[in-house]
């Protein structure tokens, strides 16, 4: 049995998820996962919350609590979203728990053992108020290349990179506080070493998104160089070098313990299911294998160098084999302009708000016809209400009820017989070629073409009802009309198997519509006829109008 490792990138534990990170991340590696888990593949679908940087610590200094307990209340938000959505992990773990910080510090100590780490003393910004140093991102001033009001490391009005220390006249953002200079020492990760390494291994790479690829070589060829993979934080696992005085009170980098994280959670995840943790090697060290990371556009240089680097300094993970990238999510409000989706602009939807008032299947299929695979999307919610209408209810709806309807009224709830002569052999031909050919889509991660064969299916489906016309055959030829509904009930079981890593919650409707056991419901038998003669219960809409 073919195996695979899937990840989806650890969303930060200090907000709620949006359509972005659903559509960008999560909802692509969940029907990967259930297309592979419908293909009999055994998978680990590992994801959880990263509950460590410099957001966390904010949310809970706002709000007069502890980074651990924000973490904590939105580890379980996330959760009940996900679990709303369908989005089916094999674990959801979180970078807070005690496994995780063993596993990152024994991560750093190999890395720093075959010298990939590296002591450096620098000047930093110190906020005397908070008593921290100041990350990147926290300090607010005037920028000393173009006059203008600035943020952080890099100016928001020119665009150009900035020596924190240069920025004028600058404050804490945190407290408003005037920031003193301090040194501090760090450990950088020598990815720059491994430049040369990692060019030949992405260089090579087969079946990457373009942009993915492009980017990341991109990247390269700019040069890598030495990154602080340490912190002077309160929040974070701490830096594992008890006899070293420079370690007191530092953390490792979100970004070097995080992806870590995908380790921890599988081993995990081996240990709930009653197996020995260090199984994990069948997993990560296995070269048989294939590990894929999906994720969100601004995750991409992460997993595609920092990481990879991080695997080949520790020396004995297998580097993934393929980086699931999506571009963003934009959103467009009826009259306005599209704008990104934003939290602190209110542009953003929330999973929590749609799920309070709708199905979660319209959702996924919405996001999976305007999936980012190539280039940036528009959400816009007039158009998934749309979509919903015309196409779930008016052509998936409508071809299952229309076709389980005349079961009930003409052949007293039963399968009628099939009339192998009479079946129409153009379109018996690409219902038995759907399920290779949605899974060469799948396998190639693509998605949105996936649906769209699906779909493709459920029209042709409505076209041979409409030209067979049973509602005719019935007075003139009842046999016939059997033969016809037949034919479409077998579209219809196809449909609710193929469509299942889709629309879960539909296909579980249609299953249970068409009285088909577990064993029927299989991938390979998609495209076979349902048995004559069995009882079906009476039919109910599969998706609702939106107004
Ligand atoms: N938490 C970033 C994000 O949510 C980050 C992903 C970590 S994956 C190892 O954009
Ligand atoms: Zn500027």
């Amino acid at each position: 049995m073919h195996r695979a490792l899937i990840t989806a990138a650890l969303p930060y534990a200090n907000g709620n998820l949006h359509m972005g990170h659903i559509g960008g991340s999560y909802l692509p590696a969940d029907i990967y996962a259930r297309y592979c888990r419908a293909r009999g593949r055994e998978i680990a679908f590992i994801c959880g919350s990263d509950d460590h940087g410099v957001p966390a610590l904010l949310s809970a200094r706002e709000e007069g609590s502890t980074p651990a307990s924000v973490v904590h209340r939105y580890h379980e938000r996330q959760i009940e979203d996900f679990s709303g959505l369908g989005i089916e992990f094999d674990i959801y773990g979180g970078t807070s728990s005690p496994n995780h910080a063993s596993v990152s510090q024994e991560f750093f100590l190999k890395v720093l053992e075959n010298g990939f780490l590296e002591k450096k003393k620098s000047k930093q910004l110190y906020d005397p108020e908070a008593k921290m140093f100041l990350p990147d991102r926290y300090i607010q001033g005037t920028c000393p290349h173009c006059g203008g009001k600035t943020l952080g490391d890099q100016c928001e009005d020119c665009g150009k990179d900035q020596d924190p220390l240069e920025i004028i006249a600058a404050r804490s953002a945190i407290t408003g506080a005037v920031p003193e200079i301090r040194e501090t020492t760090h450990w950088y990760f020598r990815q720059d070493l491994l430049q040369e390494k990692l060019f030949d291994w992405l260089s090579t790479r087969e079946g990457w998104r373009t942009p993915v690829k492009n980017f990341a070589l991109g990247m390269l060829r700019q040069g890598l160089k030495p990154r602080a993979v340490t912190r002077d934080l309160p929040w974070g696992v701490p830096v594992p070098l008890p006899n070293d005085p420079d370690a007191a009170g530092k953390v490792l980098y979100v970004w070097f313990d995080a992806p870590i994280g995908y380790v921890t959670f599988t081993k995990d995840w081996l240990e709930a299911r009653g197996r020995d943790r260090e199984r994990y090697a069948d997993w990560w060290k296995n070269p048989d294998v294939p590990i894929y990371h999906f994720l969100g556009e601004d995750n991409v240089v992460f997993h595609a160098l920092m990481w990879p680097a991080m695997l080949l300094a520790e020396g004995t993970y297998q580097l993934p084999t393929n980086v699931v990238g999506n571009s963003f999510i934009n959103i467009q409000f009826p009259g306005k302009d599209e704008t990104k989706m934003s939290k602190s602009r209110g542009t953003a939807v929330w999973i929590r708000d749609y799920l309070a008032r709708y199905d979660p299947d319209p959702l996924r299929y919405y996001l999976t016809l305007i999936a980012p695979e190539a280039q940036r999307a528009t959400f816009r919610m007039d158009d998934l209400f749309r979509r919903n209408n015309d196409e779930l209810v008016g052509t998936l709806g409508n071809f299952v009820h229309r076709s389980l309807t005349f079961v009930q009224k003409y052949f007293d709830g039963k399968v009628p017989p099939s009339t192998p002569g009479d079946e129409p052999s153009e379109l018996m031909t690409s219902l038995a070629h759907l399920p290779q050919r949605l899974g060469e889509a799948l396998d190639s991660f693509r998605f949105k073409s996936g649906l769209a064969l699906v779909m493709r299916m459920a029209r042709e489906g409505n076209r041979y009802f409409d030209h067979q016309a049973p509602w005719r055959q019935r007075k003139e030829n009842l046999r016939q009309c059997g033969g016809t509904i037949n034919v479409c009930l077998r579209i219809a079981r196809s449909l609710a198997v193929l469509g299942a890593p889709f629309l879960p919650f539909t296909s579980e409707k249609t299953f249970d519509l068409l009285a088909l056991k577990t064993e029927e419901r299989a991938w390979e038998k998609a495209s076979e006829p349902l048995e004559q003669g069995r009882s079906l219960p009476p039919p109910r809409p599969l998706f609702a109008k939106i107004e």
